[in-house]
């Protein structure tokens, strides 16, 4: 049996009041039955700074920790990583910064992860790279074991060529993820995308199947959508404990008769800020404000980088604007939360609404479309899904939204809230079969499948 060596940016576990937990997150539900069960291990940092750690064992798989220096954070994660590739990769919403004194960082510890997968990779081995924080590793790893299966999967959207080719450091990451064997992504927009910049930057030639041919080996491009755990999103929508929570929830909603929910990491590319203007827009047209609840949760991410400031200042400055113009005395239309939720929260959340805004300007997948999706068990509810988001590409009975178009965003909201029940239900019915077809686990074979197989 081939083992399975998993390089990302962080470990499955991270430390909690001195003993390693399992982190929550479908990609790790997936992944840690197959790594049990080939005898694998997971490459990738602690999360704490400045800490050299030795390999551990966890739950069955092997942990082997990168160490990272505070100095090394800065350059490599905030700098390179989200402030240059992050927004560059996202339609450049912000401008991407590029700075040659965090590229070499990113350099260094791309470096480092490969050395630590090396330690462990075994010729016949299948490592899995994952994600844009470590592009540079399936090369550095080629380098060191030609033999190896490299596999390759990126989160986050590959942007198109125009955008891409502003990139300083553009032919080193393309000659870099050409040391794999198979480069998956969540859309065929993304698999289209890297087939046009391995062409242009790299000189590689695209057959007729949609491989590449470069420098005497084949690379397989695959699209691979990532999903959830659908069935555990399900079960626990049903539960008791949620149940009960949904209806103290709308109660503390003010039993208002729509209720509208937008969850997202606070981000730049999650379109937060237009999605409060279109509801906005609702407010000032409808003569009954009070039948409608609209609430914001938005977990905090990437405090340290001053664009992700600048937004949160951005956002609650508008909901201060619309709950100042619409709200009364003991009743605001906005709810805002600054926070991450526990799992059982957040689906009563999902329950609750009645509408759910999943309206970002890019995003490579979107897991909260399909969390939602998977939570609706009873009521349909009825998703309002953003173009530009890879879901969808497989979500096509939700409304789907230009988020960019505030007014058509408003009139989608007011269409959603009062859909008629059969047409809800059907696209919901809809919705459902493909989120529990595809899901996270069948994402998961269908990438080793193909590393299996070369
Ligand atoms: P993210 O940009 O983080 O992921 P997303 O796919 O929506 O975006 O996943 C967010 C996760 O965080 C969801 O599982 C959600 O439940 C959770 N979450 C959001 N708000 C929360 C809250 N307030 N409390 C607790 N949990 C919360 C990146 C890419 C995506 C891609 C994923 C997976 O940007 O496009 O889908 O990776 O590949």
């Amino acid at each position: 049996m081939q083992r399975i060596i998993v390089i990302a940016n962080r470990l499955p576990v991270a430390r909690k009041e001195g003993l390693w937990v399992t982190s929550p997150g479908g990609l790790v539900r997936a992944l840690e039955p197959v790594l049990q069960r080939v005898n694998g291990s997971w490459v990738g940092w602690s999360g704490d700074a400045d800490s050299e750690l030795e390999p551990f064992e966890h739950d069955g798989i092997e942990q082997i920790p990168v160490p990272l220096s505070s100095a090394e954070l800065d350059g490599f994660y905030y700098g390179f990583c989200n402030s240059t590739l992050w927004p560059l990769y996202h339609d450049a919403i912000v401008a991407p910064e590029f700075h040659r004194h965090q590229w070499r960082p990113y350099v260094a510890v791309n470096q480092r992860y490969a050395h630590h997968a090396a330690r462990v990779l075994r010729n016949d081995d299948i490592a899995w790279v994952q994600d844009y924080q470590l592009q540079l590793v399936p090369g550095m790893l080629r380098a060191m074991r030609p033999e190896a299966t490299i596999g390759f999967y990126l989160h986050i959207p590959f942007p198109p060529i125009e955008l891409f080719s502003r990139l300083p450091w553009r032919q080193q990451i393309i000659e870099a993820l050409l040391g794999s064997d198979v480069l998956a992504f969540q859309t065929r927009a993304s698999v289209r995308n890297f087939a046009d910049a391995a062409r242009r930057f790299g000189d590689a030639r695209v057959s007729s199947r949609g491989e590449l041919a470069w420098r005497g080996r084949t690379i397989k491009l695959q699209r691979a959508p990532i999903a959830i755990d659908t069935s555990h999103f399900s079960r626990l929508a049903r539960s008791p404990q949620v149940t009960e929570r949904v209806a103290a929830l709308r109660h503390e909603l003010g039993d208002a008769e729509h209720i509208i929910l937008g969850v997202d990491r606070l981000d730049y590319t999650k379109g937060i800020d237009l999605r409060l203007k279109a509801f906005a827009g609702l407010l000032e047209e409808t003569d009954e404000p009070h039948k409608y609840a609209f609430v914001q949760v938005a977990v905090p991410s990437r405090e340290d980088v001053p664009a992700y400031q600048d937004l949160r200042s951005e956002i609650e400055q508008i909901v201060g604007r619309i709950n100042g113009d619409y709200g009364e005395p003991g009743w605001a239309p906005v709810s805002y939360l600054y926070r991450s939720l526990e799992l059982e929260e957040l689906i009563a959340y999902y329950v609750a609404a009645d509408v759910m805004l999943v309206t970002p300007l890019r995003d490579g997948m979107n897991l909260v479309a399909k969390e939602y999706v998977a939570a609706r068990i009873g009521d349909p509810g009825v998703l309002i899904l953003s173009e530009f988001a890879g879901a969808a590409e497989q979500l096509r009975s939700a409304l789907i939204v230009n988020p960019y178009d505030v007014d058509t965003v408003t009139a989608t909201i007011r269409r959603a809230a009062h859909m008629d029940r059969s047409e809800a239900r059907m696209r919901m019915q809809r919705l459902r079969r493909t989120v529990r077809k595809e899901d996270v686990f069948e994402w998961a074979r269908a990438c080793l499948a193909i590393l299996e197989a070369i």
